[in-house]
């Protein structure tokens, strides 16, 4: 869409907009002035953890932090067993991890102290543990790490500084918004809405935008009312019964400290490219402000963040998909598929200008593995492979190796076999369920421990994206599971009263893939 003439500049607009605007060439300098301080701190790997809202970002952070730090503490030593794939602490190499004041001032510190608290109950409350809370924005870490090199041929300490970024995975969904005009966003995301699926929770929204002339006066409350329709639109796909992911703009979902912003105040429009309107109509203010949220929110992140990671690993609630049907799943797989474009972008097309990636390895890890029987980890693997299938096909020939897992970064729960009532034996789950949690007619406390029997995943990872009505007329195998969420375990304690990092499901593999190599 192009506008009539060049908008007058808007008071209101200049001061909602303090994000800085880095020229290109200053951004040039500073990564270059980074990477000097980087490499002359010693080896330094600066790993990211993204994932989409709820996949287990901050669970599988605090647990890493946990691992490392205590991998090596006086009290816990002789527990090899611990971390078996994760070579540097199998082979007795690792002299401790302990963390660091973190680089960017600018950038919230990941609050590990607190998450951990939660985790084993507060104040050393086993009782009153819980999951940490959910949280909305980027944040880091640092964590400085000593080992001994492999066969001794470089004797003495040896240094390795991780810096670890949380962020949201919706933030990544932005960068195709990127060369995209504000009239080809608006009709892809009419397109989006009119699909079976949306359709329904689209109507509020579609019926207001359809009542309102995008060449009608700009006026603040519709825009902000229209917004706010379209943006319940986008919260309501993402509810667990539907589970639809791939939902730009992220930020609109996950708005970090822009909630209220004016900068998130925009919504798409009926509007054809090249349309010319008023500078002073809906349709101008609405395109204005789209531009405004990719130069000031997009493309900082890209630039001073995304750009600047070595590794990365991408965490991914395939469960959560599973539970909410095939539709899901393959809304799933498209918002992966639209992440790894970001992986890709910077070195091929118009955006490297902007960013460079630098990514050499990436994970892809299916979290939450512990709320099935060992039995069925591999098929869980197997289909995040497949769900990632696309994505992965995206980054090839970008340089970067990537693989594929299924994990528990905490383990809630145990394994056990139950009474199969006439028939087999059923491969069991215990843990204790969340309060409230419910199978059939059984409601759970959040204190009594149950035996689920969660169902088998199938061998064929395609049968979980088959919709019911064919899987009906060509029957799959048994696609029938059922998960509920539990409590995080009671952690053991060594014989010093030191809480042991909780038990975890080939979190160690995770590590040897992200940092292994780094630490020969
Ligand atoms: N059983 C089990 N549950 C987990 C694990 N990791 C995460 N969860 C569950 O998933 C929920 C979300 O985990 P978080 O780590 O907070 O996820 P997040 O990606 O940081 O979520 P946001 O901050 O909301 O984006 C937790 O509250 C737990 O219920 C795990 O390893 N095992
Ligand atoms: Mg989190």
């Amino acid at each position: 869409m192009a506008c009539g003439a060049p908008a007058p500049p808007d008071p209101e607009a200049s001061r909602t907009f303090h994000l800085p605007l880095i020229p290109d060439f200053l951004y040039e300098a500073r990564a270059i002035a980074r990477s000097v301080v980087d490499f002359s701190a010693g080896a330094h790997v600066r790993l990211g953890v993204t994932g989409l809202s709820r996949a287990g970002k901050t669970v599988f952070i605090t647990a890493l932090i946990e691992q490392l730090t205590k991998a090596a503490a006086p009290a816990l030593r002789g527990r090899k067993n611990a971390l078996p794939v994760f070579r540097v602490h199998a082979e007795g190499r690792l002299i401790g991890a302990a963390l660091e004041p973190q680089p960017d001032d600018d950038v919230p510190r990941f609050a590990y102290e607190d998450h951990i608290d939660a985790l084993a109950g507060p104040g050393g409350r086993a009782e009153a543990r819980h999951w940490p809370q959910s949280t909305r924005r980027i944040s880091e870490l640092r964590l400085r790490l000593a080992y001994q090199q492999k066969g001794g041929l470089r004797p003495g300490r040896h240094f390795l500084t991780l810096d670890i970024v949380d962020y949201p995975g919706e933030w990544l969904l932005d960068l195709p918004l990127l060369t995209k005009s504000f009239a080809q966003w608006s009709k892809e995301s009419f397109e989006a809405a009119a699909t079976a699926a949306r359709a329904p929770l689209a109507a509020q929204w579609r019926g207001y935008v359809a009542q309102h002339d995008p060449r009608a006066k700009f006026d603040e409350a519709e825009a902000r009312q229209a917004a706010e329709l379209f943006t319940a639109y986008l919260r309501a796909c993402r509810a667990e019964e539907y589970g639809f992911s791939s939902l730009p703009p992220g930020r609109f979902l996950m708005p970090g400290d822009l909630a209220g912003s004016p900068a998130l105040t925009f919504a798409p429009l009926a509007v054809e490219p090249y349309d010319m309107f008023a500078p002073n109509s809906l349709a101008a203010m609405m395109e204005r402000r789209y531009e405004a949220y990719k130069a000031h929110v997009v493309k900082p992140f890209f630039r001073d963040h995304f750009s600047r990671l070595d590794r990365q690993i991408v965490l991914v609630d395939a469960l959560a998909a599973l539970n909410a049907g095939p539709a899901a799943m393959r809304d799933l797989e498209t918002a992966l598929a639209d992440v790894l474009t970001a992986f890709r972008a910077g070195r091929s097309n118009m955006l490297s200008a902007l960013f460079r990636p630098k990514i050499d390895r990436i994970l892809f890890a299916a979290t939450k593995a512990d709320h099935l029987h060992h039995t069925s980890h591999d098929r869980l693997e197997a289909i995040l492979r497949h769900l990632t299938a696309r994505a992965i096909k995206r980054v090839e020939g970008v340089g970067a190796e990537v693989d594929v897992i299924a994990l528990a970064a905490v383990r809630a729960t145990r394994e056990a076999k139950v009474d199969g009532h006439g028939g087999p034996a059923l491969e069991a789950v215990i843990g204790t369920p969340i309060e409230g949690e419910r199978i059939g007619g059984e409601v759970f406390d959040g204190e009594t421990e149950a035996a689920i029997f969660p169902g088998e995943l199938p061998a064929d990872p395609k049968a979980v994206f088959r919709d019911a009505a064919i899987a009906a007329a060509s029957p799959a195998p048994e696609v029938d599971y059922r998960f509920v969420r539990f409590r995080p375990p009671v952690l053991a304690r060594a014989a010093d009263g030191t809480a042991l990092p909780a038990p975890h499901i080939r979190f160690d593999r995770a590590l040897q893939f992200l940092i292994g190599d780094k630490l020969t």
